[in-house]
């Protein structure tokens, strides 16, 4: 129960009244506080009661590349969205140490010990597949920022994601390589242990056949492996016009390095991993002529972006990335849902997340439906000089 404890028969008695429990057919729990369902409607909208949020990012091991960039984001939209008042967050951060044990354990405290009225996260697709059915069982809205993988928000009713998916960010990413580097011929290396890069081998190959583009080589690979000999083998013997690349850093990383060092010299078109300054920081000259498809620039003209990132670099120090900026508008998503009924009760974020019509963000105008789907035009970037430029 998500009642308050209060002293006196009578007071308990008006808590039990406000208090609307209630167990749906899905066995969750949909009871709603009426402390967390203020007065006044959007912007004016005041809730007495600090909303809990949660969160679960990778902070360590091997997704910390994105999660430490989402922490920031996250941090630095509740700030601001606490100093202009009416609500107030309160943000509960886990670090899934980049494991689906620590991811779960992470979605059932949230859940269930701190109550939280939403979470955001996980990193990972890998991790979102089952917790989401936590959150989906357990009736807590879950809004994912960077989960990319094909059924995401499929999995259920509570399920949302305001981060491009990688189907869509290919759509646009192989296209705009076909047209800049003449590709005809390519070879597509995939970690196949992998769920988000494991789904986007499936996209990649489906929009090579569209642009009749050849796939001339075809390797995969586990997403702990070192050494890509094997794979890069089978590269020198053809002829690309790029490689098309779905994995995540840790293997990224010696794999772009080994195909360089054998003299590989074809462009790399890569997935959302890509979007990362860490990984091109990693990977240097190598990453030169890199190309990718996400959800943001530092050089999009969009909303508040500018704004956003001399925020954010006064505040860490460093420049924002995607996944910091995709991070920073899930809270702000989040926070429209609840200012919509200005309720923060779970069922009624639920109601309003899967009903945003193209909130003016700093990704662009984005737009999530009633099935969790996010609307949203992707940016094909290019690197240039060790820089993200938009193609
Ligand atoms: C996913 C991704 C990752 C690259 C996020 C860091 O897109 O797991 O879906």
């Amino acid at each position: 129960m998500r009642l308050k404890t209060s002293s006196g028969a009578a007071l308990a008695a008006a808590a039990l009244l406000a208090t609307a429990a209630c167990v749906s057919e899905t066995g969750a729990d949909t009871t709603s506080d009426s402390a967390l369902s203020g007065a006044g409607a959007g912007e004016e909208c005041t809730i007495d009661e600090t909303v809990k949020l949660g969160a679960v990012f990778s902070l360590t091991e091997a997704a910390a590349f994105a999660g430490e960039y989402q922490k920031q984001g996250l941090e630095l939209a509740v700030e601001e969205l606490n100093a202009a008042g009416g609500i107030q967050y309160e943000l509960i951060l886990e670090d899934d140490g980049t494991t689906l044990d620590g991811s779960t354990v992470a979605f059932e405290k949230l859940i269930n010990r701190d109550e939280v009225s939403a979470i955001i996260g996980p990193t990972l697709s890998g991790m979102a597949f089952s917790t989401y059915t936590d959150a989906q069982s357990a009736g807590v809205p879950a809004l994912g920022v960077s989960t990319t993988a094909e059924g995401i928000p499929e999995i259920g009713d509570y399920i949302f994601r305001a981060s491009v998916p990688e189907q869509v960010a290919l759509a646009a990413s192989i296209p705009a390589a076909k047209a800049t580097l003449d590709m005809q011929k390519v070879a597509v290396l995939h970690d196949s242990a992998d769920e988000f890069t494991a789904s986007a081998y499936n996209t990649i190959t489906d929009e090579l056949r569209d642009q009749n583009i050849e796939i001339v080589v075809d390797e995969s690979f586990g997403t702990t492996d070192t050494d890509f000999s094997a794979q890069l083998g089978k590269v020198l013997e053809e002829e690309v016009d790029a490689v098309i690349l779905s994995a995540l850093p840790g293997a990224t990383v010696p794999l772009v390095k080994q195909a360089r060092d054998l003299g590989i010299t074809a462009p790399i078109v890569g997935g959302n991993a890509f979007n990362s300054p860490v990984l091109v920081g990693a990977l240097g000259d190598a990453a030169e002529g890199l190309i990718v498809g996400g959800a943001w620039s530092a050089a999009s003209e969009t909303t508040g972006n500018a704004e956003f990132i001399s925020a954010f670099t006064a505040k860490y120090d460093r420049e924002p990335d995607q996944f910091a900026a995709q991070a920073y508008t899930g809270a702000y998503l989040i926070d429209q849902a609840i200012r919509a009924d200005c309720d923060a009760n779970r069922e009624s974020i639920k109601d309003n997340l899967g009903q945003i019509l193209e909130f003016d963000s700093i990704l662009g105008p984005i737009s999530i439906d009633e099935g969790g789907e996010v609307t949203q035009t992707p940016v094909v970037q290019i690197i240039r000089d060790g820089a993200f430029t938009i193609l």
